[in-house]
């Protein structure tokens, strides 16, 4: 019988529809379709029950009572099942399970290696003074015994800030060493003095696997009575190992600075070769003249070390560049 089969369709469809529907909304979904108070499939079964003919109707009747009661304990069972598979899944979760953690961002590799410059250096008895990047040419060159004529004051060599210049009334420049930090502690304490200051400088270099036009240095500054040469290398050959490794290979050359004599350059070994890490020396009795010390009273060693080619033996860099490129995929591994 053509009805009959209208109610067979109707059922299979439901039941197929309600037993895919694996979470709560799905089954609502389902359950709104076909047998939804308003607009649901069962309706029209409802309306076929209606037009049938008087002989049928006992018969028609009875199988709409049974497709409904069917399709509804479907999906009374169906709704069972997805609660208990939600139940399970809220089981299952294992809160003893660490979170996900955050990613947190690092101390650039260089500011790290200037923090334990100083904290080694302060076990060395060191205090930690600071001065300003932008410089006169007085505390930059003049006190530092570099006469108005030296080829280091050239401009091509320095890199002179015009608009500082201008408001100064006198020449400024981004200072090209941190020695400028002796001057300005020695004009302002007596000896005995025992610093380092650490801080940036710069100087248009040309720019290669060793050289930055701005970079860090560590100026060290010892005076006091009877200090001597000796002391210095102790100081920085311990300095060295402290912070490289005892295995570290430092040599001394002879060398000129203005402001040191004798001076030395300090290399350390780099493979088959040496790499230039520092200049240091004995202050220039000229120095201490032009800060107000009494040269025949006192005596001195000042050095001066780049940090980034400490860093770079350190980590095993072998481009000062890649410091400075900002690439969170090398910084990140420091
Ligand atoms: C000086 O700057 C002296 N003021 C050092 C000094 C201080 C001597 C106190 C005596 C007494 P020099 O120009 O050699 O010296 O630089 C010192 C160190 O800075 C070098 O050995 C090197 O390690 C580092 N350095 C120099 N130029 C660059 C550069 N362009 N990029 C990276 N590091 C550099």
């Amino acid at each position: 019988m053509e009805i009959l089969k209208t109610f067979d369709d109707f059922e299979q469809s439901a039941l197929a529809a309600i037993r895919a529907a694996n979470t709560s909304e799905l089954l609502e979904a389902a359950r709104i379709e076909y047998m939804g108070q308003k607009n649901g499939r069962i309706r029209e079964l409802q309306k076929l029950v209606g037009q049938a003919t008087p002989d049928l109707k006992p018969q028609v009747g009875k199988r709409f009572n049974e497709v409904r009661t069917a399709v509804s304990d479907a999906l009374d069972q169906q709704q069972l099942a997805v609660q208990a598979q939600v139940r399970k899944a809220a089981m299952d979760f294992d809160v003893t399970l660490p979170g996900e953690l955050p990613r947190l961002g690092k101390l650039h590799p260089i500011t790290q290696t200037i923090a334990q410059f100083r904290e080694l250096m302060g076990r060395f008895g060191f205090m930690v003074t600071e001065g300003p990047e932008l410089e006169d040419e007085h505390h930059n060159f003049q006190a530092l015994n570099i006469p108005e004529d030296h080829p280091a004051r050239d401009p091509l060599d320095n890199f002179y800030v015009a608009c500082a210049t201008v408001a100064a009334g006198t020449p400024v420049l981004l200072r090209s060493q941190t020695s400028t930090v002796q001057i300005r502690t020695m004009e302002k304490t007596k000896p005995p003095v025992r610093i380092v200051s650490l801080g940036r400088v710069y100087r248009p270099d040309a720019i290669d696997a060793t050289h930055s036009c701005m970079f860090h240095q560590m100026e060290g500054l010892m005076v006091d009575r009877h200090v001597t040469m000796a002391q210095l290398k102790t100081v920085l050959s311990l300095f060295a190992r402290s912070f490289l490794g005892p295995d570290v290979e430092i040599r001394f050359r002879p060398s000129f600075f203005p402001f040191t004599e004798p001076s030395v350059e300090v290399d350390m070994k780099w493979g088959n070769s040496w790499m230039e890490i520092g200049g240091a020396g004995m202050v220039d009795p000229n120095v201490f003249a032009a800060v107000g010390y009494d040269p025949s009273e006192v005596s001195g060693f000042a050095f001066g070390l780049g940090i980034e080619r400490f860093c770079m033996k350190h980590y095993g860099v072998d481009d000062i560049r890649r410091f400075y490129e900002n690439d969170v995929r090398f910084l990140s591994q420091f």
